[in-house]
């Protein structure tokens, strides 16, 4: 039997938006635990980790100055921590759920998955989250996880931020919509497997998601799934500090976790950008445990 161990990360300093600090709170209150164990899974509750609030912080000052990420030092010293016990969660043989949090805590996730075993990493993301220090538009490390796990710009050498056993050949991205220039030339320049809505439109979820996922198990020892909740349409995820229209419906988003389940190569996953103070009656919170629910296995029948 599969067990989970819920990992909460209640930081927010990685969004421009306030809030999604409350995102554990949000998803395990909408009923996570009762979820997974719906689909068979023991579950264990290891509480949130210790995250700095940023009121306590100032984003400007007394940081180290790389290009214009903001709360680096923040970030760097919960991802470190982060890192360390998703590996010890694996390490016994138990599953790493992680909640955000805002996305930079994928770091975290990708840096402590990767020790011990090679992984891949599917993106389910509104956005590339390939940024760096350089090319951020905003200075927001949200934008930025995946380019650090995989060492890019500025991240290159970055020994906190960078995730061993993730090389770029395993890594795919499925359902943007929302990518800045310096992505799109990186994604060309790299040749990362990146699907748009456009390709989910043509060719369908299943086909899309089936390809991402044999993409990132190609040769390794498990993959890690990343949800951003904005993947899905603002219409049926409404609680996300960076809308974009246009994303998977209700359905897709299920038949995709179902996929996941169905390679049997799931190692870690985590469910991030869930923004409590804009949600209608933490819908996004409650959609956010059955998608995980589905990605562990749930079925109707
Ligand atoms: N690409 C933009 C940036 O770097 C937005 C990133 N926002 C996200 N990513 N929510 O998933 O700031
Ligand atoms: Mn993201
Ligand atoms: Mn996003
Ligand atoms: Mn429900």
């Amino acid at each position: 039997m599969t067990t989970v161990e819920i990992i909460g990360v209640p930081a927010d300093y990685g969004a421009n938006r306030r809030g999604v600090d409350m995102g554990p709170s949000a998803i395990r209150y909408g009923g996570l635990a009762a979820e997974l164990e719906g689909a068979g899974i023991d579950c264990i509750d290891g509480g949130d980790l210790a995250v700095p609030r940023a009121e306590e912080r100032d984003p400007d000052t007394d940081q180290p100055t790389v290009g214009k990420a903001k709360f680096l030092r923040e970030t760097a010293d919960v991802c470190g921590r982060l890192a360390d016990r998703v590996e010890r969660t694996l390490a016994v043989g138990t599953v790493p759920l992680t909640l955000g949090g805002d996305h930079s805590i994928a770091i975290g996730s990708l840096v402590g998955a990767a020790r011990e075993a090679s992984i891949g990493a599917v993106w389910f993301d509104a956005h590339a989250d390939l940024n760096t220090p350089e090319t951020t538009p905003s200075g927001n490390v949200h934008g930025m996880p995946l380019a650090a796990a995989l060492g890019i710009g500025a991240f290159d050498g970055v020994e906190w931020a960078n995730a061993p056993g993730l090389a770029p050949e395993n890594v795919a991205l499925v359902g943007l919509r929302s990518v800045d220039d310096a992505e799109v030339e990186l994604i060309r320049e790299r040749g990362f497997a990146a699907y748009t809505m456009s390709d989910i439109d043509e060719r369908g979820i299943t086909a899309v998601t089936e390809e991402a996922m044999a993409t990132a198990s190609e040769g390794v020892d498990g993959v890690h799934v990343s949800l951003d909740l904005d993947w899905l349409d603002p219409n049926e995820a409404p609680g996300v500090g960076t809308p974009v229209r246009g994303g998977v419906t209700y359905r897709e988003a299920h038949t995709a976790m179902e996929v996941v389940h169905g390679t049997g190569t799931l190692r870690s996953m985590e469910l991030v950008e869930v923004n409590p103070t804009l949600d209608q009656y933490n819908e996004t919170a409650e959609l956010a445990t059955e998608l995980a629910a589905s990605a562990f296995g749930k079925r109707v029948l």
